[in-house]
C-alpha cells in the first residue's frame, strides 16, 4: 500500500515527542485513577471510535457569493481520495469516506473501490443529489425534487436515488443519505400538505429499492434553498417521514440544520427513544447552516451531544449504530487541516462523554440534586483528553501532532505543484 504520506516522517515526528505523551499519558492516568476511572479502557473506547469525511469536504468550499480556490485542491474523486487518505494515515480515526453523487460520478465504481481500499479507505454511506440540475439532465429541480408538482421530475429523482443505492452496492456502502432541497419561498406557491404526500410516495419507491441490509437516511434541514417552507425541516418532519417509511428510515441530525439556539442534544435524545437515530453530520454554527470547522464555535455543544450519545450507546435501541460523519465547508483554511483539526474535536467530545461519571449522574437526577448533576458533566468537560487521543492515534500508527506532521510533510506544497489549477465558480450548499 503506497500511502500519501511517508511513514518514516510520521515515526521521526512520533519519536520527538514520546516522552513527552508517555509522562503526560501517565500524569492523566493517575488523575483519572483517583476518580476511579481506568485511562487504558478510554483509551481502548477512544481507538474504536470513528468518524466518515465527506469527499466533497476535502475540496476548498465556498459561499453563496464566492469561493477562494487554494493551490492544490482536489479536482475529482481520485484527487479527494488521496488527500482523505492523508487526514486517515495522520488522524487514525477517519477510515471512511462518504461520496456525493453525481459529483463523485466514475465508469467503474469497482476499481474505484479497491482504488480506496489501497489508500486504507473504505466508503460510508452514498449521498444523492437532488438538490441541483446536471448538464444534459431532462427535468429541472426548479420546482423540487422528490416532492416536484411534476410527476415526470419525481421520477427523475427516485431514479437517482436508485441509481445511488446501486453504486453504494458496488462501492461497499449500506446507507443511502437523502437531502431534498424541496421547499417553498412564497407563502402560498404550494399545498404544504400535499407537498409533504408527494414527497413521503416518492421516498418510499426509494425505499422500496433499499436492499434488506441498507437503511435510508433522513436529512433534516431548516431552510436554505427553501426560505419560506422546506419540505423536510425538521427532526418532527423526519421522524415522522421515517416512520411512515419503515424501519430502514432513520433520521441524520446535521448540527448546522436547526433554528439558532435549538436543543439538539434533547433532538438526539428524543430520536434515539423512538429507535430513529441514524446518523450525524457535524460541522459548526455561530448564525444559521455556516458549516464551521466541528467544535469551533460551541465545543460545549458538541460534548453535551456525545453525553447523549453515550447515553444512547448503553442503552440500544433498535440496531444503534449512527453513521457519524464531518460535514463542513472549507473557506478559509486548507481542508486537511480543517478535518483533522476537527476529527480531533469530534473524538475529544466523546472521550469527555466517555469520562462522565454515569452513576454519579443518574444519582443526582433521580434525587433532583441539580448542582451536582451539571457538575458531575462539568467535571468530564474540563478533563484535557489530548494525551488519550494521542496515544490512541500514536498506538494506530497515526501521528502524534497530526497537524504539526502535515506541515512538516508539505503534502499541500507537493499537491500545489502536481495538480491542475482549480477553477472559480460558486461553493457548494
Ligand atoms: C445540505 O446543506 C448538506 O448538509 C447535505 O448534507 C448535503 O448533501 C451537503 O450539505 C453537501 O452540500
Ligand atoms: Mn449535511
Amino acid at each position: 500500500m503506497t500511502l500519501p504520506i511517508s511513514g518514516d516522517l510520521i515515526a521521526d515526528h512520533n519519536d520527538q515527542h514520546a516522552a513527552a505523551l508517555d509522562e503526560d499519558y501517565a500524569a492523566l492516568g493517575r488523575q483519572l485513577e483517583r476518580r476511579g476511572i481506568d485511562i487504558d479502557a478510554i483509551k481502548h473506547r477512544v481507538a474504536g471510535f470513528s468518524v466518515a469525511v465527506p469527499s466533497w469536504g476535502a475540496g476548498r468550499g465556498g459561499t453563496r457569493f464566492a469561493k477562494f480556490p487554494i493551490a492544490g485542491e482536489p479536482t475529482n474523486i481520485h484527487e479527494k481520495l488521496e488527500d482523505c487518505a492523508v487526514i486517515q494515515q495522520l488522524s487514525r480515526v477517519t477510515p471512511r469516506v462518504s461520496p456525493h453523487f453525481p459529483w463523485d460520478k466514475v465508469s467503474d465504481y469497482r476499481a474505484l473501490r479497491e482504488e480506496a481500499d489501497s489508500l486504507g479507505l473504505a466508503f460510508d454511506a452514498v449521498n444523492s443529489n437532488t438538490f441541483q440540475d446536471q448538464p444534459g439532465q431532462p427535468q429541472s429541480y426548479s420546482t423540487g425534487s422528490l416532492s416536484s408538482t411534476i410527476e415526470a421530475t419525481r421520477q427523475q429523482a427516485i431514479e437517482h436515488n436508485i441509481e445511488c443505492i446501486e453504486i453504494g452496492q458496488a462501492i461497499g456502502s449500506t446507507d443511502l443519505t437523502v437531502w431534498v432541497g424541496d421547499g417553498t419561498n412564497f407563502p402560498g406557491q404550494q399545498d404544504l400538505g400535499k407537498q409533504l404526500d408527494r414527497y413521503l410516495e416518492a421516498a418510499s419507491q426509494v425505499y422500496a429499492a433499499l436492499p434488506d441490509d441498507w437503511r435510508m437516511l433522513l436529512e433534516h434541514k431548516m431552510f436554505e434553498p427553501a426560505f419560506y417552507s422546506t419540505v423536510i425541516s425538521d427532526w418532527g418532519s423526519s421522524i415522522l417521514a421515517a416512520q411512515e417509511l419503515g424501519p430502514k428510515a432513520k433520521c441524520l441530525v446535521d448540527l448546522g440544520h436547526h433554528a439558532p439556539n435549538v436543543n439538539i442534544e434533547q433532538i438526539v435524545a428524543r430520536l434515539h427513544r423512538f429507535g430513529k437515530l441514524g446518523g450525524f453530520h457535524f460541522n459548526d454554527s455561530k448564525y444559521g447552516d455556516d458549516d464551521l470547522d466541528s467544535g469551533s464555535i460551541n465545543p460545549h455543544q458538541l460534548f453535551l451531544v456525545f453525553n447523549e450519545l453515550v447515553e444512547a450507546e448503553l442503552n440500544p435501541r433498535d440496531d444503534f449504530r449512527p453513521a457519524y460523519m464531518i460535514d463542513q465547508s472549507h473557506n478559509v483554511t486548507d481542508p486537511i487541516e480543517s478535518m483533522l483539526s476537527s476529527a480531533e474535536a469530534i473524538t475529544s467530545c466523546y472521550a469527555k462523554a466517555l469520562l462522565v461519571d454515569r452513576d454519579a449522574l443518574h444519582g443526582a437526577q433521580e434525587a433532583n440534586d441539580t448542582m451536582i448533576a451539571f457538575q458531575t458533566l462539568r467535571r468530564a468537560y474540563n478533563v484535557d483528553v489530548a494525551p488519550i487521543l494521542a496515544k490512541a492515534r500514536v498506538e494506530a500508527g497515526g501521528a502524534y501532532d497530526a497537524l504539526v506532521a502535515y506541515r512538516y510533510s508539505q503534502y499541500s506544497a507537493r499537491k500545489a505543484q502536481e495538480r491542475a489549477a482549480v477553477g472559480l465558480g460558486a461553493g457548494i450548499v
